[in-house]
């Protein structure tokens, strides 16, 4: 494959309503489209999902933008890539950025996959023509407002409810939402919000049969992790930790995880999410996908990777009215029966929406032959 053009769409969308985490209050989700296109006219589309505010990871849309534009962009132009598995090692002369390095790489497969004449999902060995799928709801304004908004998605279909939590804003909402629907998977996220000195509150949460408690603790305290999992029954799920299989492995060796949130992006693209899913799978670990809410080019992307044999949670992978009114593609992911059709078109199976494009974004050439 020789990349001949990048282009790229600068896109922000609405977001129905506000999404308040323990570090934020979104209102609006910015992302760029990346589309590559290569000597034959094949094109591939990929997602660069960072924030504008460097608050979930390092990266934000503007660095990753820069380090595209002036680091990884020119490894990759014009050069002969044989496989998409050949372009992370490719970009490895620049250190982390990995969901600027993501963006291009997703990219080049789905254009890959295209010239394969195969759709992504079957490239990465897809076992369903759908997938379960579960709801990640921010932090509400009171306990009835919560109650509101879990029952209405409960009522939708969707597998597994996910409440973000924070200090002083958490045991309570998670009591009267297990009391409220007793049978229901349910799991809280923090967002590193905690420290160990918050034990005790970890420990009153282990009484509510939580599936899991993802990222209690700072993105890099893998030691605090671990001494809390010998405290408390319920798995801890890594979110901001983990970057690599290499940190996967060392949680799981130090006793700091019991489940993973992959995220395609936060990890450098397929490459290296694939060898987190081969881990988790040799290792028996509780696996899911996780989102950064993604327009529908990174949600089609997260579809067909989770449909493979590894995953074994409902992952944060909304239908495409979960967060936004209008999107920027032709396609539409709606939940039936709390699951998700997996795309069996060419490469990620979307196409751009030019009217949508243009009503949200902004579009520009960043490289042409
Ligand atoms: O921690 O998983 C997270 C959204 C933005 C940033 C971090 C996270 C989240 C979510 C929702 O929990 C993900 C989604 O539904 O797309
Ligand atoms: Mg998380």
């Amino acid at each position: 494959m020789n990349i001949t053009k990048i282009e790229s769409y600068r896109i922000k969308l609405p977001l129905l309503s506000p999404f308040k985490t323990s570090y934020g209050y979104l209102t609006h989700k910015a992302m760029d489209i990346l589309v590559v296109t290569d000597e034959f006219g094949n094109q591939g589309f990929g997602e660069l999902v960072a924030f504008e505010q460097p608050d979930y990871t390092e990266e934000t849309l503007e660095t990753a933008r820069l380090v595209l534009k002036h680091h990884l962009l020119p490894l990759v132009i014009n050069k002969n890539i044989h496989h998409p598995n050949d372009v992370f090692s490719l970009l490895s002369v620049v250190r982390g950025n990995w969901m600027a390095k993501s963006a291009i790489e997703t990219a080049i497969w789905d254009m890959y996959a295209k010239r394969q004449q195969m759709s992504l999902a079957k490239l990465c060995h897809s076992q369903s023509s759908n997938i379960e799928v579960g709801v990640s709801i921010g932090i509400q304004k009171s306990i009835s407002d919560l109650l509101a908004v879990v029952s209405e998605y409960v009522d939708e279909g969707y597998r597994r409810i996910k409440l973000k939590i924070a200090p002083n804003q958490d045991i309570s909402f998670v009591k009267a939402v297990r009391e409220a629907f007793p049978n229901i998977l349910l799991m809280v996220d923090a967002n590193s919000a905690y420290t160990l000195k918050d034990v005790s509150i970890f420990k009153e949460l282990d009484c509510y049969e939580l599936s899991m408690i993802e990222q209690p603790f700072g993105y890099s305290d893998f030691l605090e992790h671990a001494t809390l999992q010998k405290q408390i029954k319920t798995p801890i799920c890594l979110d901001e930790n983990i970057r690599s299989v290499e940190d996967v492995t060392l949680a799981h060796h130090l006793g700091s995880l019991g489940a993973v949130n992959l995220k395609i992006s936060r990890v450098g693209g397929i490459f290296q999410a694939q060898k987190i899913v081969d881990y988790c799978k040799e290792q028996g670990l509780m696996l899911w996908c996780g989102g950064m809410f993604e327009s529908g080019v990174g949600r089609a992307l997260n579809i067909a990777f989770a449909s493979q044999q590894g995953f074994n949670f409902p992952g944060d992978i909304s239908a495409s009215n979960r967060y936004f009114e209008e999107d920027i593609i032709n396609e539409v992911f709606v939940l039936e029966d709390g699951r998700i059709s997996v795309p069996n078109k060419e490469g990620i199976g979307v196409s751009l929406n030019e009217e949508m494009l243009s009503k949200y974004g902004t579009h520009q050439f960043i490289y042409e032959k």
